[in-house]
């Protein structure tokens, strides 16, 4: 077979965008496409499936496919063999237990001998029987929150993002079967030429991910702050300190995480840190 890793991404729907975007961010130049079954890349031997994300899995399986990007809740629920290789970042939500807002949820006892729609049958059938809950399973495909309006089961098990269909469909949320995010997989075997161009793409993929986590961060402080301020923000290896013109002042730049960069902020403000400048990073390899 000719050394191209073949990805599958999402044809269109909830993942596409993101899925493109991490590809494009990783220096892959996409030819268009995006109504075609496959788009070719000029700068990179990788070629692109765009396919539902249910059929994903399988194609990975029968090594249509070398790679995928799919929800995590799709790659457990189509329990194909497949290995995760990669957690995204993005397309987060949860798999949960939803029930009618009027009703008194006693724990997960509530839902014994009842009824669950759900568009995950086997996810919602191993979590109940881990529970040792003995619960009816009505399989059905899409709009799975009208189910107990229309009087189809008494509960459902479903993707939530906002919350916000649950309770326009008068629902509650009483219990977390999953969190998922988008993943990368790949087929378990990979030939050596494949795994080693995949392996280079994920070096990319890490690349753009830390970035996204960390900024770049410039600041003028006096000369006898720069030992504390190194303390909180040790950049990669060790901050850069320029002199400014000003005697006894310098010019110190690192990088600081996303998460706790508020806090940080003020305790070099109260180390004397001035004129702080904080910028996106695009790529970064430590
Ligand atoms: O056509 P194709 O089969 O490829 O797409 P699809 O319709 O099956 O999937 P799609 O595009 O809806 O979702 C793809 C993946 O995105 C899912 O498998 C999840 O991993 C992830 N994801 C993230 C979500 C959501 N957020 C989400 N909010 N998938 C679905 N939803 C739906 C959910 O089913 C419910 O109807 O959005 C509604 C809930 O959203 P909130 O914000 O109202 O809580
Ligand atoms: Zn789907």
């Amino acid at each position: 077979m000719e050394n191209v890793v073949r990805i599958a991404i999402q044809k269109s729907g909830r993942l596409q965008e993101g899925s493109l975007q991490l590809l494009k961010e990783s220096g892959l130049s996409i030819s268009n496409g995006k109504d075609q079954l496959k788009a070719h890349v000029r700068n990179f031997p990788v070629e692109i499936l765009f396919l539902r994300d249910d059929d994903i899995p399988q194609y990975v399986e029968d090594k249509v496919a070398d790679v995928g990007i799919v929800g995590e809740n799709v790659f457990i629920e189509k329990g194909k063999k497949n290995t995760l290789i990669k957690r995204l970042d993005f397309a987060k939500c949860r798999l949960c237990l939803a029930i009618p807002r009027s009703e008194a949820y006693t724990g997960l006892q509530w839902f014994q001998n009842k009824n669950i729609a759900t568009s995950y049958p086997t996810i919602v059938s191993q979590f109940l029987k881990k529970n040792n809950i003995v619960a009816g399973i009505h399989e059905i495909s899409g709009s799975v929150e009208i189910a107990p309006g229309i009087g189809l089961a008494d509960g459902i098990c479903d993707i939530v993002s906002t919350g916000s269909t649950l309770l326009s469909n008068g629902l509650k949320e009483v219990e977390t079967v999953l969190y998922s995010e988008a993943v990368m997989i790949a087929t378990p075997e990979l030939a050596q030429e494949k795994q080693n161009l995949l392996n280079k793409l994920l070096f990319r993929i890490e690349a753009v991910q830390k970035a996204k986590n960390n900024k770049y961060i410039l600041l003028n402080c006096p000369n006898d702050a720069i030992e504390k301020i190194t303390t909180v923000i040790p950049g990669m290896n060790s901050p850069t300190i320029l002199p400014l013109k000003k005697e006894g002042w310098s010019s110190l730049h690192s990088v600081v995480d996303e998460n706790d960069f508020w806090q940080k902020i003020d305790q070099l403000k109260s180390f004397g840190a001035q004129g702080i400048l904080v910028i996106p990073i695009e790529k970064m390899i430590e």
